[in-house]
């Protein structure tokens, strides 16, 4: 095993190095070999000072969030406690300089406000991030921050967990000094300056920017008001905020004690749970095996040109997302005024990030400068990714995909944006199928994070390989998924979306669904959802796939009558909602009568129906879908297809994807829910094979997903 600490004496100075790739996370042993190289440097009597920096790519990037989650499940272990390694670094007598280059996240930060002084790289970046993990910073970060950068600057990096940039955090006293040369020689040079100035200041003594009590309030209010604002319903956030009351109200030994019972609580929750499985999830997607385990994968990273073509609303999304990302991107379409007005399109949007102070002016210029346009498939010949984006038709796609063939240079990835059709059907319009990939974006393009990789049948590895590549490149999480009708995310999206309808139908109305589903944390209602993306996608949907014509099936019919009534949604003011020229969903009583007329016409007694009802049945017809597409193989892992519904469908991290949530609920009772559904309304609530089988297995609420995952059923 390597040396976790390694420690260097560089003349009057000790360099005290943390080495645990990949990110320095504070595992098991660091701490340890931590505490024995700084008792080495403070008891050497030729140094004066110390410097505390981490080896290789970054700083130390917090707590191992392995410990971490072994705490979250289990009432005997104990998640870290870094109280006496930090008490040793502000103790130590000698001045103690954190050099930081990388970033400085959660317990790498918490550990370097206990040193004396602070020095960062320009381009590092330091925060609190353990409000996106479900807990609060519990090695006294929410005591030491605030004393260094006031109540406001600590709430504000606590309850958005944002990365600060060196210069931000240089002004707000967070960093001492910028460094411009070598991150080492210039903490060096600081560090004997700083043995020169006297005994070193402790952190935990000071209280000038603490506030008073009556300058607090207000702020603290604020604090909760903001908490409430980006993170409904999650309890982190508040949590450290009374944790940064209890550092502005009491000594520091009261205020560490009292966040260490905050941070237990935390951790023990069904929020850190979550949303720790949703870390993890998203880290698993970038590993395919047979794909990120070759060496093909390393070729991958080689992306330097993208070319577009069409230059619609997805198109102009994806060209800046690749020009955000520094990639060099040629938006092509069949004409010049559709290039100019999707330019326009992309203009107008850099513009609007300027105005909401995203972006500066001289930002925009250098993405905008990346974009080249040009009418025609000439443009495509230099590209190493070219992504159609062209309307969802299968007929024009195969046009466009021959086109592709005959110009895109050899070895080029040629991708699909499409969002439901066969994969297969379009590659065989090449004669390089294995060439062929779907890469499904999420409107808007250039924000969303999902990116569905969907794996035809003759799809090769190195174009997978490379589409996660992408993928990450833009920041994106890139889910790889089998080729079949609407993917992962729009295949389980359609029964979600008509049971909805069905609800409706019953006797519910779209606002109370919509309600349940917001309580219950999706980012958007269903129906609010269906006016954005317009019904008339789902109905064209229904006829190309012919849905529902099995006997019995039972149709959406209020959904067909609002499309024949060009009640679209939102575009044309009307669906679900009403919209009176805004953009916010105002209900219907026309929508009502409408509703009333349909059912009423096919034989449907309507009549009030509970909000658990409406939860079950939405929910679990997502969760029926995502199990089946499990056993399918279509997706590779139940935690892909909850990372799908995080990144992509607004699905509330703080419950860790739909399929996390059924294990929460427990796979017994879902199921046994299902079939009783299926007694009472028919097939579509067939249980899916995968579920009753898991249903059955590991004890009394069943088994789970994740246990399956796993790999822990035989
Ligand atoms: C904490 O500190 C609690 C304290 O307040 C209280 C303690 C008492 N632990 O993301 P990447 C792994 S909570 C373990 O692909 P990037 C990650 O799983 C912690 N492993 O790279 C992946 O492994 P693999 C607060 C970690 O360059 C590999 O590193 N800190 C940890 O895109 C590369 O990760 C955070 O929440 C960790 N802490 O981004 C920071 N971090 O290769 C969480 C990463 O096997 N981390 N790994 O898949 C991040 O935000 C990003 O990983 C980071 C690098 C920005 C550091």
């Amino acid at each position: 095993m390597t040396n976790l600490v390694t420690v260097a004496l560089r003349d009057d100075v000790a360099v005290v190095e943390i080495n645990n790739p990949p990110v320095n996370a504070l595992s098991p042993g660091v701490p340890e070999a931590l505490t024995r190289a700084l008792d080495e440097a403070i008891a050497h009597p030729a140094v004066r000072a110390i410097v505390l920096a981490g080896a290789g790519r970054t700083f130390v990037a917090g707590a191992d969030i392995r410990d971490l989650e072994r705490a979250a499940w289990n009432a005997d272990v104990e998640p870290p406690d870094l109280h006496e390694l930090l008490a040793r670094v502000e103790d130590a007598g000698k001045p103690v300089v954190v050099a930081i280059h990388g970033t400085a996240l959660g317990g790498g930060l918490e550990l370097a406000m206990a040193g004396h002084y602070r020095v960062a790289v320009p381009s590092a970046r330091v925060g609190l991030p353990e409000a996106n993990l479900g807990i609060i910073p519990g090695a006294e970060g929410t005591q030491r921050l605030p004393r260094l950068v006031g109540v406001e600057r600590a709430i504000d990096m606590c309850v958005t967990g944002r990365l600060v940039p060196a210069s931000e955090a240089h002004a707000d006293g967070l960093i001492d000094r910028l460094i411009d040369g070598d991150l080492l020689d210039g903490a060096i040079a600081f560090a004997r300056q700083a043995a020169r100035n006297g005994p070193p200041p402790r952190t935990r003594e000071r209280s000038d920017k603490l506030g008073t009590s009556a300058i607090n309030a207000p702020l603290l209010e604020a604090g909760r008001q903001l908490a409430r604002k980006v993170r409904r319903q999650q309890t982190a956030p508040l949590a450290a905020i009374e944790a940064i009351e209890a550092a502005a109200t009491l000594p520091f030994e009261q205020g560490r004690r009292r966040e260490r019972a905050i941070a237990l609580a935390s951790v023990r929750s069904d929020q850190c749970r979550a949303m720790v499985h949703a870390f993890m999830a998203e880290r698993a997607v970038a590993k395919v095996p047979g794909v990120t385990d070759q060496a093909s994968a390393q070729n991958a990273a080689d992306i330097r040109e993208v070319a577009i073509i069409g230059a619609g609303t997805m198109g102009g999304g994806i060209a800046m997302a690749c020009a955000n990302a520094g990639l060099a991107v040629v938006l092509t379409d069949v004409g010049r005024d559709r290039l100019d007005a999707g330019m326009a399109t992309v203009r107008r949007n850099y513009e609007s990030s300027i105005t909401r102070g995203r972006l500066t002016r001289e930002d925009v210029d250098t993405r905008l400068a990346r974009i080249s346009t040009q009418v025609g498939y000439d443009a495509i010949a230099g590209a190493d990714i070219v992504i159609e984006a062209v309307f969802e038709e299968m007929a024009l796609k195969r046009q466009v995909f021959a086109a592709i063939d005959a110009a895109a240079k050899p070895g080029a990835v040629l991708g699909s944006n499409t969002s439901m059709l066969d994969i297969d059907a379009i590659a065989a319009a090449t004669r390089r199928p294995e060439a062929v990939v779907g890469l499904h974006f999420f409107s808007p393009a250039h924000v969303m994070r999902l990116v569905e990789i969907v794996r035809g049948a003759r799809t090769s590895n190195e174009v997978l390989a490379a589409s996660l590549a992408l993928a990450r490149r833009l920041g994106k999480v890139g889910v790889v998924v089998r080729n079949n009708t609407g993917f992962v995310g729009n295949r389980m999206m359609l029964p979600y979306m008509y049971e909805a309808q069905f609800l409706v139908e019953d006797g519910a109305t779209p606002e109370q669904v919509d309600r349940v589903l917001t309580d219950f944390g999706m980012a958007m209602g269903i129906f609010a959802v269906d006016d954005l993306g317009g019904l008339d996608v789902a109905w064209r949907i229904r006829r190309e796939l012919n849905q529902f014509s099995e006997p019995g099936a039972r149709r959406p019919l209020v959904a067909d009558r609002l499309v024949e009534m060009n009640r679209l949604g939102q575009k044309t003011g009307m669906g679900w909602y009403r919209y009176d020229g805004g953009r916010t969903p105002l209900p219907d009583p026309e929508v009502l009568a409408i509703v009333e007329q349909v059912a009423s016409e096919a034989g449907i007694r309507r009549q009030p129906i509970s909000d658990e009802e409406i939860r079950e049945r939405t929910l679990y017809a997502l969760i029926n879908e995502g199990a089946r597409l499990l056993e399918e193989g279509v997706a590779l892992r139940a935690s892909d297809i909850d990372v799908v519904y995080l990144t992509g469908y607004g699905f509330p991290v703080f419950r860790g994807g739909p399929m996390f949530y059924a294990d929460q609920v427990g796979l017994k009772k879902i199921h046994d829910r299902i079939a009783s559904f299926h007694r009472s309304f028919g097939e579509r609530w067939k249980p899916a094979p995968l579920l009753a089988r898991l249903a059955g297995e590991g004890g009394e609420r069943g088994g789970t997903f994740r246990a399956f995952d796993e790999g822990r059923y035989a």
